[in-house]
């Protein structure tokens, strides 16, 4: 099966209720990048990346659209029943861009699902079970208004809440946690998300004052080193996201035990073809970790829930999606959505989405 056309769309997203605020970065709608594949035999795949905004990591819309268009002339013609042998193409044609790539790599996985009737959970090892569970991200908030979120969410039947945190004193931070702890005691488990905005003072800080709270601190301070320096001055457990960038720093870390879980973003690391490698290198190490995306629709979201399917539950702590904070679906009849804290596992081959036909019209570019 060879490839035919590849077109890129670019599509906006409004937050819904007006903005998303992290540490870094404040957006209000996001743009996100569309990949659609089709091969010599008329089999239809479909891609996503969507990054949060500008400062959330180093990628953004018109990156993506960029490389894609680097990309796109050199896939003509290839061969596109093997994701791995794609993965090398791109690889000979571009250095890094992993999270361009990984729309492509999606692309491949739902085609190739599609053409064979098989669930792309099926193509990336099988799915354990049909029903994975969700976790809950505030936004950064005051400690009344996230406390009075946590315990909604509870309510809900989340089973994990993320709270962001950093961007102001860190008194404040340390208020929320203890509001939320003391809202919600073990209802969730908790995650604690910098997003690379504390210094490592404030990080032992934080950790210090909040002993007796058990959560998981995730991405506190920017740098790699920071987070690898203080570990050892801490009472949480550590996990690393945004410094995450490849499968390199993560055999890294989890070879040399520098963490202890990961929030891991699928385009991040460069698509499905990399994020099942991350999972195995996980699973030997023992390593929880979350399979989510920064943002994006419900083509990156079921990306995300066919890749979360197939994880050990064990190691398992969720997918994050935006749908919550997005209007509508692509798939008007199948869109991915959370139900009680839970994400079903979309039926039909591929990706399990079909997106409503004339849906994406702001063409970037076409190649055939
Ligand atoms: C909570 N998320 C999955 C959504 C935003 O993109 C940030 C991200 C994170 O964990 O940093
Ligand atoms: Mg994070």
């Amino acid at each position: 099966m060879k490839l035919r056309t590849l077109t890129v769309f670019r599509h906006m997203l409004p937050v819904k209720g007006g903005g998303y605020r992290m540490a870094n970065a404040f957006v209000e709608r996001l743009e996100t990048t569309i990949v659609r594949l089709e091969s010599d035999c008329g089999v239809i795949g479909w891609g996503e990346t969507c990054p949060v905004g500008p400062t959330y990591a180093p990628s953004h819309a018109a990156g993506a659209q960029a490389a894609l268009q680097a990309l796109a002339p050199g896939l003509m013609g290839t061969f596109i029943d093997q994701p791995v042998l794609v993965q090398r193409r791109m690889d000979s044609l571009l250095n890094g861009h992993n999270y361009a790539k990984a729309a492509i790599d999606i692309a491949v996985h739902d085609l190739l699902g599609k053409k064979t009737g098989r669930s792309v959970a099926d193509l990336l090892g099988g799915a354990i079970r049909d029903r994975i569970p969700s976790y809950y991200a505030s936004a950064v908030g005051s400690p009344d208004e996230i406390a009075e979120i946590a315990e909604e969410k509870a309510r809900e039947g989340y089973p994990r809440m993320q709270v962001k945190i950093s961007g102001r004193p860190v008194e404040i931070d340390i208020e929320v946690v203890t509001k939320v702890w003391e809202r919600i005691g073990g209802r969730m488990q908790l995650a604690i998300d910098g997003n690379r905005g504390l210094t490592t003072r404030d990080a032992v800080m934080l950790s210090n004052s909040c002993r007796h709270i058990p959560f998981i601190l995730e991405q506190p301070c920017d740098s790699l080193e920071d987070v690898i320096a203080i570990r050892p001055r801490l009472h949480h457990p550590v996990y690393i996201d945004e410094s995450a960038t490849d499968l390199a720093t993560v055999i890294r870390l989890a070879g040399q035990s520098l963490v202890d879980g990961f929030g891991m973003k699928v385009t991040r690391i460069g698509g499905l073809t990399q994020m099942a490698r991350f999972r195995d290198i996980c699973e030997v190490r023992h390593l929880p970790h979350t399979a989510d995306d920064a943002w994006g629709g419900d083509i990156i979201a079921a990306a995300c829930v066919q890749l979360g399917a197939t994880v050990v539950p064990r190691l398992f702590e969720g997918t994050w999606l935006a749908q919550p904070y997005i209007e509508g679906h692509y798939d008007t009849g199948a869109g991915i959505a959370i139900h009680n804290g839970h994400i079903d596992l979309p039926k039909g081959p591929g990706l399990g989405v079909n997106p409503s036909p004339d849906l994406f019209t702001d063409e970037v570019c076409k190649f055939s």
